[in-house]
């Protein structure tokens, strides 16, 4: 199998714990690629040119959630992800995976050039972000044993790590002291410190 991905997609970065976690990696081989670079070896796979995407044989997958779900089955484990008939964990999941893509998209708009970014994306996005803070304060609790590593709270771990990594919602840990728990039990744990965002591993192509 490999893994097309950038250092710091959040995504990615999920494919690559719950791989970890299964005890796949060497199975999976890493294909760091850049994106919006029509020559990507990347384009051919996946026409979007986004990351992540997986390959095995013949199969491509490019949704983070459904190759979670796939390396859940390689490791012969139950589901990470949520399956449908459980709808209440279909509609937290998609709550965190919303979370996570308004992340993405302020952040992304922060990498844009100062005198292109719109003001009425940052604005809605940031209010977007600070609401489902303050929801996940209220419904979440630090983990009483080992974090789970399911696709649902590795999309809010991840997404609260870019927002640090970008320096956004400043201060978020004083103010919602039950989120702080929560992430810092997944914070505290080596399989996810293995792969936090760094400023060296920008992509070069930001736009
Ligand atoms: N829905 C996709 C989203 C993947 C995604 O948006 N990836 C970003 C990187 S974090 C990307 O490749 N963007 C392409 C670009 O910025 O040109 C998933 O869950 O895997």
């Amino acid at each position: 199998m490999k893994l097309y991905y950038t250092p710091n997609s959040p995504y990615a970065r999920i494919c690559r714990i719950v791989a970890d976690a299964h005890g796949l990696t060497n199975d999976l081989e890493l294909v760091r690629v850049p994106l919006r670079d029509t020559t990507s070896t990347l384009i051919p796979l996946s026409t979007m040119g986004r990351v992540p995407v997986l390959t095995d044989g013949d199969l491509v997958l490019s949704e983070g959630r459904h190759i979670c779900a796939y390396l859940d089955e390689k490791a012969g484990v139950a589901p990470k992800v949520a399956t449908y008939g459980d709808w209440p964990a279909v509609a937290r999941e998609a709550e965190a995976l919303a979370f996570l893509d308004a992340v993405t998209v302020w952040t992304r708009e922060l990498r844009r050039s100062e005198d292109e970014r719109s003001p009425f994306l940052l604005q809605v996005e940031e209010e977007q972000v600070v609401r489902m803070i303050a929801h996940f304060d209220n419904i979440l609790k630090a983990p009483a044993g080992s974090p789970a590593l399911t696709y649902e709270n590795l999309c809010i771990a991840v997404a609260m790590s870019s927002l640090d990594f970008y320096e956004l919602a400043a201060n978020w840990r004083s103010g919602y002291p039950s989120l702080a728990a929560w992430v810092g039990a997944y914070e505290a744990m080596p399989i996810i410190q293995d792969s936090v965002p760094t400023a060296a591993a920008m992509n070069l192509f930001t736009r």
